[in-house]
């Protein structure tokens, strides 16, 4: 059955049940940075928005600054965040979050885990289940189709054997696994990752989905529609000592600047400020597990986007004309804070000294995410 998108009630139970019990699905969406799990929630969101139908997001993240709640936002989508830790450290904001959510009665809730975390079934799934049995919980987890195929042919990256092996955990916990990016592979080469996925993940429903296509959105929509869980959902064997150190890797940067500069310098200057992050990342061999920057004017915002698979730096800021320009950076690199916050300073200092234009620091933090200490964690 195709996803019904007309206008109206939707089909799911809405009976004139009190809120707190209708039946109400989650759509709980992981995989790894980059993968592409915002820009396909956005997208979905928006078709159903279109369509009259309702719809939340709960977005998440290490820090507190987020740029994928900046995005969702932006095109007028309910959202929360879950900020300062993953959903599974921070599960009583999830829960409180989906009640607050639940008062609209969305037919469909999206909440997107943190890129770098796993074990969504035993922390997530499984507490939802038993705390709040009125929620449907569907796991759609994205894989980037290139990293995914260079992580298997042993030339990813990322160098830490850990950070690839919360990866392939990921993987493990779908009931949708999205082959996303697929547009970026040669149909020989979707057919021979598609083969081994199936031999590696044998029963699961995988979806080969190039997100930026609003008819691939859909299918993946009907594709969380129709899932109905058969069994119990299996938790997963994970050594926490292994995850807590792949999450380890990674540098966390969040960082408020604004920039004022004459006329329509501010873009240039800012287009300048984001290739240079990126090539001096880049060129220092560092894996970047997600580059984001939310670029605002007064006449409007930007996302701009890098992950270990960019090829260069192509930066495009139509919207941003004016001399007063805010970004946000959030930036998932393979590395160590310190060198992480030194690199993005240099390259801020030295436009400032370039190009004579006055640059204010807002909020920042920058840090390694801490271990994994989840609030519940059910393996039966
Ligand atoms: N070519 C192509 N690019 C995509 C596709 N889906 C997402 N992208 C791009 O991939 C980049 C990362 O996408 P996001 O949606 O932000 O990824 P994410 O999984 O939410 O990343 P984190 O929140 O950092 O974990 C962006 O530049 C997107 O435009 C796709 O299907 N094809
Ligand atoms: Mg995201």
């Amino acid at each position: 059955m195709k996803f019904d998108l007309r206008v109206g009630q939707s089909d799911s139970v809405d009976l004139l049940l009190p809120w707190s019990i209708t039946i109400m699905k989650l759509a709980l969406t992981g995989g790894f940075l980059g993968s592409g799990k915002t820009t396909a929630i956005a997208s979905a969101a928006r078709i159903l928005l279109r369509a009259n139908r309702r719809v939340a997001v709960i977005t998440n993240d290490q820090g507190d600054q987020q740029v994928d709640s900046e995005f969702i936002r932006k095109f007028d989508i309910p959202v929360k965040e879950v900020s300062n830790g993953c959903f599974c450290c921070n599960y009583p904001q999830l829960g409180e979050h989906i009640l607050a959510l639940g008062k609209n009665h969305p037919e469909l809730i999206f909440a997107e885990s943190v890129g770098s975390c796993t074990d969504l079934i035993a922390t997530i799934a499984k507490p939802l289940h038993k705390f709040m049995p009125e929620i449907e919980v569907v796991i759609s987890i994205f894989a980037d189709a290139e990293l995914l195929s260079s992580i298997l042919e042993g030339r990813s990256a990322f160098i830490d054997e850990s950070v690839r092996y919360i990866y392939k955990k990921q993987l493990a916990e779908a009931d949708l696994l999205i082959l996303n990016k697929i547009d970026l592979l040669s149909a020989d080469q979707q057919q021979m990752l598609d083969g081994i996925i199936r031999s590696e993940y044998p029963g699961k429903m995988i979806l080969h989905q190039n997100s930026l296509l609003d008819d691939h959105i859909e299918g993946w929509l009907e594709a969380i529609h129709n899932f109905t869980l058969t069994g119990q959902r299996v938790s997963l064997d994970i050594d926490y000592e292994i995850y807590g150190h792949g999450e380890a890797q990674l540098a966390w940067l969040d960082k408020s600047i604004s920039i004022r500069a004459s006329g329509e310098q501010a873009t240039f200057v800012v287009k300048n400020i984001i290739a240079s992050i990126v090539n001096e990342i880049q060129l220092r061999r560092f894996a970047i597990g997600h580059l984001k920057f939310f670029v605002e004017s007064e006449e409007g915002s930007e996302r701009v986007c890098f992950t270990s698979t960019s090829t260069g730096a192509d930066i495009k800021l139509n919207h941003i004309k004016s001399n007063l320009v805010n970004i946000l950076i959030n930036a998932r690199v393979e590395t160590g804070p310190k060198s992480l916050e030194k690199i993005v300073d240099e390259i801020l200092a030295g436009a400032e000294r370039r190009y004579g234009c006055k640059i204010i620091e807002g909020r920042w933090s920058v840090f390694r995410p801490g271990f994994p200490r989840p609030t519940h964690r059910i393996l039966t």
